[in-house]
């Protein structure tokens, strides 16, 4: 007899991003096309992340715009909430909840550390509020809720990760299992890209230069105009060389929506001007953008859709995560409620 197929449960992922402004080709490029593929290989949980978005002060109506924007963007970009989990991180309580148990197990040196607070300190000097000082608790929260196994991450999310699991290893070492460690996930195609203005600097949805940031919801000929104007050299020269940050980057988008290698970017501009490659990467752009616009355009009409969605995604998101936070309650000590 053959013996009986067990099946291996699929790794948990979880993945967020704050609505904080209108979604980046940096965003897109460096973490949603990656969430996409994934969601056929993981069980994957995405979140928008608002809560996190009040560290830095918020306009209450450009705040709602931007959640309701990228929700619909993030569904127009492939999330599919029959594949994935995909919620608001505001409409399900236990975040906020787990992460206060979590900051009375995180010291106040560790916090101290983080270069994420020291640099969003530093740019907003008026407004550094407690939230930006326990923001890494928080992202503790919205993993380890979910037992999840990894954690896709760029470079600048690494220690907060190396937090995340630090606090999670003290909260088992005193009460007994309790939290499943999540590993880092680098995705294989990994990108990072720079602003078009200055490209020794990301590009980020709060830059506060129009063009130094193409939104995967720009119309295809502001797209253009901001590529003709991103900063490049005097060499007039298509080459990926050190040094040359802003060729590089133009090379390293057209290669992400292309799928061409660097050298057949060189070959193909060989003996042409920096006008007609930025107008190259400008149409590749806006044209690989194109059926994401279009799809945005059906959802964002869809209140009642996207209202389901949501209120789907958080319904499955507290259901599992509240089996989290129980647990933790109970083993610190808390007596358990009664059912409201
Ligand atoms: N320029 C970028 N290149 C590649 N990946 C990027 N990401 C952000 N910018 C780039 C990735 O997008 C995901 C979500 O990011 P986030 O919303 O959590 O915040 P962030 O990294 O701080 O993104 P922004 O756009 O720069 O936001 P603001 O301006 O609010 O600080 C992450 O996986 C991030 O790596």
């Amino acid at each position: 007899m053959e013996p009986a197929k067990t099946e291996e449960p699929q790794k948990v992922i979880f993945s967020a991003i704050q609505p904080s402004g209108t979604i980046t080709l940096g965003n897109y490029l460096g973490a949603l096309k990656n969430w996409i593929s994934l969601q056929d290989e993981y069980d994957c949980i995405y979140a928008l992340a608002d809560l996190h978005t009040i560290t830095v002060r918020q306009d209450p109506a450009a705040f709602r715009r931007h959640t309701l924007e990228a929700y619909a963007l993030l569904l127009a970009c492939g999330i599919d909430p029959k594949k994935s989990l995909f919620f608001i991180q505001s409409h399900v309580p236990t975040h906020a909840q787990l992460a206060w148990v979590l900051d009375c197990y995180t010291q106040f040196g560790e916090l101290q550390r983080m270069t994420q607070f020291k640099d969003k300190s530093a740019k907003h000097p008026d407004n550094i509020n407690a939230g930006l000082f326990t923001y890494p608790p928080l992202m503790a929260a919205d993993i380890l809720l979910y037992q999840t196994d990894l954690v896709p991450v760029g470079v600048d999310q690494k220690q907060h990760l190396e937090l995340t699991r630090n606090i999670a290893e003290r909260f088992n070492g005193i009460y007994g299992p309790t939290f499943k460690l999540p590993d880092a996930y680098i995705p294989k195609n990994g990108a990072k890209i720079m602003s078009l203005q200055d490209p020794t600097k990301k590009m980020s949805k709060s830059d506060e230069n129009a063009n130094a940031s193409i939104a995967v919801l720009d119309k295809p000929e502001d797209i253009m105009r901001k590529f003709r104007r991103a900063v490049t050299d005097s060499e007039a020269c298509v080459r990926y060389a050190e040094g040359k940050d802003g060729v590089n980057n133009l090379m390293g988008i057209y290669s992400c929506v292309t799928g061409k290698t660097n050298a057949q970017t060189e070959a193909e501009f060989a003996g042409k001007g920096y006008g007609d490659f930025k107008a190259a990467v400008g149409e590749a752009v806006a044209e690989h953008l194109r059926p994401i616009r279009e799809r945005y355009a059906d959802y964002i009409r869809n209140r009642d859709y996207l209202e389901q969605c949501w209120g789907e995604g958080a319904r499955k998101a507290y259901a599992i995560s509240i089996r989290t936070l129980r647990k933790v309650m109970k083993k610190i000590g808390f007596v358990p409620p009664k059912p409201m």
